[in-house]
């Protein structure tokens, strides 16, 4: 029997998860042992889950002999923690991941893609020493549309992933995949977000490189776009797009 370990820290995506293995029959499976983790820092999982057996909290760093002695293989599906080294070169580690490698690599890559314009979807790779970077197992391209923020794009995002677990997931278990390697594409870190949310009022640009800006910044009740007054106050703003 092959121990399987999903790390998470994204709870639609845990129980969806969850879902699809019981539909396909892998959950009472005698082929496969399905373990769930989230990272020792998720406030809101150690709180939701501090009277669960099934699911743990785990740093993966200082548990990284532990999970090569383990596991099989390791999921990343939205786990917060950048795996060591050692870890993916001893056991196949898999990143589900809400982009369309190598197009805008890291974080958020939906907010990046609807400004500049590069492809954006999910795609399932190995994991290697590099950032939303290995071997890709498989993906799919999300189209963003003029009317698309941030969120909407996330969740058209969030529907591709699960698609491409679901038509994939027994594969990867049984190591019964090809993979491709693309180019090194682009990567954008948390820096590059959050620089992103002061708008300058002195900015002088397109109508459309602005609105491109704001709706890549909206999502949900996220406070992330910001203007700063005259008086130093900090004043968050979002766009409210309709399709007729
Ligand atoms: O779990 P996740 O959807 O995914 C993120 C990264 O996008 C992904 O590249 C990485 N592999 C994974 C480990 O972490 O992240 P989230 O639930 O924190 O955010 C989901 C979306 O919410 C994000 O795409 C944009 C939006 N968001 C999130 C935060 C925290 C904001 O707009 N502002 C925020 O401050």
């Amino acid at each position: 029997m092959k121990d399987i370990l999903l790390l998470t820290d994204n709870d639609k995506l845990l129980n969806r998860f969850k879902n699809l293995i019981k539909e396909k029959g892998l959950d009472n499976n005698s082929d496969f042992k399905f373990n769930y983790a989230f990272s020792f820092n998720n406030k809101t999982f150690v709180e939701k889950f501090k009277h669960s057996d099934w699911i743990q909290p785990i740093k993966v760093k200082d548990e990284v002999d532990f999970l090569i002695g383990k596991y099989n293989m390791i999921f990343s599906l939205h786990c917060k923690q950048i795996f060591p080294s050692k870890l993916v070169n001893n056991v196949k580690c898999i990143n589900v991941h809400p982009g369309l490698n190598p197009n805008n690599r890291g974080w958020f890559p939906q907010v990046f893609s609807i400004l500049n314009s590069l492809p954006c979807g999910a795609t399932i790779h190995e994991i290697d020493d590099h950032l939303d970077h290995g071997p890709i197992i498989c993906q799919k391209e999300v189209k963003i549309e003029m009317w698309d923020t941030s969120l909407s794009a996330y969740n058209k995002i969030l529907d591709i992933e699960m698609e491409l677990l679901s038509a994939n997931l027994v594969k990867i278990l049984n190591s019964k995949y090809e993979t491709k390697i693309k180019g090194e594409g682009n990567l954008n870190l948390k820096k590059d977000f959050d620089d992103l949310c002061e708008i300058d009022l002195d900015d002088k640009d397109t109508f459309r490189n602005h609105i491109n800006k704001l709706r890549a910044l909206t999502h949900g009740d996220y406070a992330n776009a910001y203007i700063i007054d005259d008086k130093g106050n900090k004043i968050h703003l979002k766009l409210e797009l309709k399709r007729e």
